[in-house]
């Protein structure tokens, strides 16, 4: 079998590049390990930058999302019982938009499906051949069936644990884990604030957020190791109450929890992000701590990269854009990677912190509450900093 572009890996990125690729007549085959239903299931990210949204809307998969999405004009920021909202459109002239990442998913597949994409689910032993060739091509069981497929490009859009970023020869890898993960729940309870809020607080982080009116998504810093059958539904919210409480009657809503997992907290960046004819984009190349809400935002800018770079080589045979792409993905990735640290750093309490990065933490959350330039920094960067350049290349 052959094609222009096989992407491994059926999350935001693989699916979103086939469809922006679609658009300017390029095909596609992705495949994916996991079922249609899990990959459907998968509850992650919320928050999407401005330039995601409009990404979605010009890649024709934003029908639901603009009907259903909630825009965000503001967010909140509580520390020592007080909060502090940060107007996002009056400092950064950009909203954001709450939307699961599983909605998404849904309606890019289903996208996918109407324009005839070739989307492959549950397949088995994909593996990458001759990446340094002019031919590369990947193999994979599909349905007991061996299935090759030559093409021109491979992109790895699959995630952290997938097989692409292992074929990067000469690879660097910068790391740092945190002393804390993320225990989040999706609730059926109404959301008990109108935006998003992060609270810092001597006991631990915790965060606000919503999918829709009648279900909340929230998250408690806990250990790295932490056992998801110690934090019964009671204990979180205990928790929660405490870690969110202000001066000026907040009251949560606690309910039934629909769903509860554990994240684990790193920062993590790969160079470069190709090697040969293997391009990597989302969390195949980078990780942040969900803390700054850019890890689906940055596997969109990485996508609309590669969208423009591929339909150069399509229409004029360029490969200065595909040579182009590690370091002009890299300038975002770095800047999100310093935003999510930055954001991670001051708001969780890690356990046995030394005063001193205490006395930090307290200066810059005093910071962003009482100096315009610094509230319009970190609204700048939460909205989305502007693209280079459009997604399409035609
Ligand atoms: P993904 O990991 O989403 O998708 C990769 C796909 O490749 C998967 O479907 C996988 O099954 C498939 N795959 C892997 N190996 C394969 C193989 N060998 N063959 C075929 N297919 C293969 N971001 C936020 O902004 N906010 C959050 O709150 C948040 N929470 C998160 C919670 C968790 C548990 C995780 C893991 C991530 C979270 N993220 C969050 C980040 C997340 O949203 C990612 O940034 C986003 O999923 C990136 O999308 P992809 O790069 O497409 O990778
Ligand atoms: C979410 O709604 O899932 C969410 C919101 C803000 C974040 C991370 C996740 O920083």
């Amino acid at each position: 079998m052959r094609t222009q572009v096989v992407i491994v890996g059926a999350g935001p990125a693989g699916l979103l590049l086939s469809q922006l690729l679609d658009l300017q007549g390029i095909e596609s085959v992705v495949v994916e390990r996991s079922d249609r239903d899990r990959v459907e299931k998968r509850v992650r990210a919320g928050v999407l930058e401005h330039g995601t949204v409009q990404t979605f809307r010009e890649g024709g998969v934003a029908k639901r999302l603009d009907v259903e999405g909630i825009s965000h004009d503001g967010l909140q920021v509580r520390f020592n019982q007080r909060t502090h909202r940060l107007d996002l459109q009056e400092l950064a002239g950009r909203s954001v938009t709450i939307y699961g990442q599983q909605e998404i998913v849904k309606d890019l597949i289903l996208a996918r499906q109407e324009s005839g994409g070739d989307v492959r689910f549950c397949i088995e032993d994909a593996a990458l051949h001759d990446l340094d060739g002019v031919r590369p091509y990947v193999t994979f069981s599909d349905d007991g069936h061996d299935v090759r497929v030559a093409c021109d490009f491979v992109v790895g859009a699959d995630g952290f644990h997938g097989i692409s970023r292992g074929h990067i020869q000469g690879r660097r890898e910068y790391e740092r884990t945190y002393p804390y993960a993320w225990l989040g729940i999706l609730a059926a309870v109404p959301p008990s604030a109108a935006e998003v809020i992060y609270a810092r607080h001597e006991r631990g982080f915790a965060l606000h957020s919503m999918r829709s009116p009648s279900v909340s998504r929230l998250y408690l810093q806990v250990a790295p190791d932490e056992d998801l059958a110690a934090w019964p539904d009671h204990r979180i919210w205990d928790e929660l109450r405490l870690r969110l409480a202000d001066d000026d009657g907040f009251t949560l809503n606690e309910g039934a929890v629909l769903e509860k997992s554990i994240t684990p907290m790193r920062s993590f960046v790969t160079t470069s992000m190709q090697h040969g004819r293997l391009l990597l984009a989302g969390d195949a190349a980078h990780i942040v701590p969900p803390t700054g809400a850019k890890g689906m935002n940055l596997a969109v800018a990485d996508v609309r990269l590669l969208a423009f770079a591929l339909g150069g080589y399509y229409a004029d045979k360029r490969l200065d854009l595909i040579a182009a792409y590690t370091d002009q993905a890299l300038r975002r990735v770095w800047r999100a990677t310093h935003f999510s640290w930055w954001m991670t750093e001051m708001l969780h309490k890690a356990p046995n912190t030394d005063p001193f990065a205490e006395g930090l933490a307290s200066a810059q959350l005093d910071w962003i509450a009482s100096s315009r330039a610094m509230a319009t920094a970190v609204a700048q960067n939460y909205t989305g900093l502007p693209y280079e350049q459009e997604w399409s290349y035609r």
